[in-house]
């Protein structure tokens, strides 16, 4: 399997080429939409695998707590139902509509409100996908940097997390990933980089 490792303080961030619902973290994100039921792309993936325990808590929180839809940059979180991951934080990232009307700052926020909440629920490791980079159209190069820009401010200011890991499914955008992960975390630890 294709992987990098950086560490960040105490916090190692792994860039994983592979399937994200085949993670054995304490979370992984979903990149959904306002309605949380479900949808194509890894929405679709973590709904079929996962089973209909998570679509059912999915609807309690559309009943309750966002009664008109999750909004763009927000996340919520369920159990994993049948995946190997303990629960599933559903975000929300914007859908790319040319930059300027507040995608990046959306993109950061559906990360950073991730990661806070997996934080608030005392857990340890997260994968994510690369969100927005599917269906929503926003170009890989630039969800990228604001991917791990936004993970590195966060563990720079919260120490309370032991893995991250960033889950590209094809080799493409691993490779995209693991250039501007070099740049953005400053260096990386595997053979192939020290030797070079
Ligand atoms: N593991 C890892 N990455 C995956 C997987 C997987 N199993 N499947 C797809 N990807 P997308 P978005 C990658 O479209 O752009 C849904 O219908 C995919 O190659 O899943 O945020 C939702 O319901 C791409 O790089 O999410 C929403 O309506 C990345 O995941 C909408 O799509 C994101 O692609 C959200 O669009």
């Amino acid at each position: 399997m294709n992987t990098k490792e950086f560490p960040i303080g105490k916090t190692r961030i792994c860039l994983i080429q592979g399937d994200l619902t085949d993670m054995e973290t304490d979370a992984i994100v979903n990149a959904a939409n306002p309605s949380l039921m479900g949808g194509g792309g890894v929405d679709g993936a973590i709904h079929r695998k996962g089973g209909p325990k998570i679509l059912e808590e999915c609807k309690h929180i559309r009943a309750t707590e966002w009664r008109n839809g999750l909004p763009t940059g927000k996340a919520v979180i369920t159990s994993g139902g049948n995946l190997k991951a303990r629960h599933v934080i559903h975000t929300v990232g914007p859908v790319w509509q040319g930059g300027n009307r507040g995608e990046p700052e959306l993109l950061a926020e559906a990360y950073k409100n991730s990661l806070r909440l997996a934080v608030s629920e005392k857990l340890k490791t997260i994968a994510f996908p690369s969100i927005s980079t599917g269906a929503y159209g926003y170009p890989i190069r630039e969800a990228s940097r604001i991917a791990t820009e936004t993970v590195k401010d966060f563990l720079e200011k919260v120490d309370k997390l032991e893995t991250v890991v960033f889950v590209l499914f094809s080799a493409h955008d691993f490779e995209i990933y693991r250039k501007v992960a070099k740049e953005v975390f400053g260096f990386s630890i595997s053979d192939e980089d020290s030797a070079a």
